[in-house]
C-alpha cells in the first residue's frame, strides 16, 4: 500500500482490471440469519479472505420492493473482490419503503462494524451504501442521515423524495434510459440534479437498459461503482481517471454527468 495513501488495497488498476469478473482479492462469504439480527432482514456479507492486507471499507447494499436479497447478489463478490467488506441485505419485509431501507442499511452496517464475525476486517470509518429501486431510494436516505458515510451508488432509484440538497456523501446516481418503474426524468435526474453542487457527484444513465438492468451482473456497473466506492470510500486516486474527464457517450453510457476533478 502507497505510504501517502493508508486505505489504497490492490494493484494499480486498469480498464480491464475493473471491467472483469473478478478483482484481484479471493472472496469468502457468511451468512448472516433475520433471525440473528434486528433493524433489518440479515443477508450474506463477502469478503477478500486474506488477513494480510489490513482492514478494507464496506458496503451495504439493499433490493427493491418486493425483490429479496437474490437480485442484488451479483454485486457482492464482484466488488468484494476488489477490495471492500459487501453485505447485500434482505429487508425486514419485501413491501418497506425506501425511508426504511435507509434505516435498514445503516442497521446492517451497524451490525457488520460493531457484531459480525468479519468486524475485524473493516475500517469501520470507511463505509458506504448502495441498493437498487426503493433500495437505491434508501441509499439516499441513509446518506441524508448518516453524513459520515463515504459513498453512495442509487441504481434506478426510487423515491417519493426528489430533492437531495441534504446530503453530504459523494454519490453517483444510477439510472436507466428505458427505466419505465422509476423514469429518469422523474427519479435519477432530479436525484442527481438536487444534490449540492458543491458535492462529488456523478450521474450515469446506462444505454438500452430498464430498471431491472442492476439485477443481473452488468460491467457498466461495475466498472463506475467500483471507481467511485475506490475513490471515496479508500481516498484511492488512482481511480479518478476513471471518472475525470467525464466518461463520454458509447453502446453503454446514454449519458454521464459530473463535476470533475473529484476534490475529497
Ligand atoms: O423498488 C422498486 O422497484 C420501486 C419501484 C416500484 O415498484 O414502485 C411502485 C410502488
Ligand atoms: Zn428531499
Amino acid at each position: 500500500q502507497a505510504a501517502d495513501n493508508p486505505y489504497e488495497r490492490g494493484p494499480a488498476p486498469t480498464t480491464a482490471s475493473i471491467e472483469a469478473p473478478n478483482g484481484p482479492y479471493a472472496v469468502s462469504q457468511t451468512s448472516v440469519s433475520s433471525l440473528s439480527v434486528t433493524g433489518f432482514g440479515g443477508g450474506t456479507v463477502y469478503y477478500p479472505t486474506t488477513t494480510g492486507d489490513g482492514t478494507f471499507g464496506a458496503v451495504a447494499i439493499s433490493p427493491g420492493f418486493t425483490a429479496g436479497e437474490s437480485s442484488i447478489a451479483w454485486l457482492g463478490p464482484r466488488l468484494a473482490s476488489q477490495g471492500f467488506v459487501v453485505f447485500t441485505i434482505g429487508t425486514l419485509t419485501r413491501y418497506d419503503q425506501p425511508d426504511s431501507r435507509g434505516s435498514q442499511l445503516l442497521a446492517a452496517l451497524d451490525y457488520l462494524t460493531q457484531r459480525s464475525t468479519v468486524r475485524a476486517r473493516i475500517d469501520s470509518g470507511r463505509l458506504g451504501v448502495m441498493g437498487h429501486s426503493m433500495g437505491g431510494g434508501g441509499s439516499l436516505e441513509a446518506a441524508k442521515s448518516r453524513p459520515s458515510l463515504q459513498a453512495a451508488i442509487p441504481l434506478t432509484g426510487w423515491n417519493t423524495d426528489k430533492t437531495w440538497p441534504e446530503i453530504k456523501t459523494p454519490t453517483l446516481v444510477v439510472g436507466a434510459d428505458g427505466d419505465t418503474v422509476a423514469s429518469v426524468g422523474s427519479h435519477s435526474e432530479p436525484f442527481y440534479e438536487s444534490l449540492p453542487s458543491s458535492l462529488d457527484k456523478a450521474y450515469l444513465e446506462l444505454n438500452n437498459a430498464t430498471h431491472f438492468t442492476p439485477n443481473t451482473s452488468n460491467t457498466t456497473i461495475a466498472k463506475y461503482s467500483i471507481s467511485w466506492l475506490k475513490r471515496f470510500i479508500d481516498n484511492d486516486t488512482r481511480y479518478e481517471q476513471f471518472l475525470c474527464p467525464l466518461p463520454r457517450p458509447s453502446l453503454t453510457i446514454e449519458e454521464y454527468r459530473g463535476n470533475c476533478p473529484h476534490t475529497s
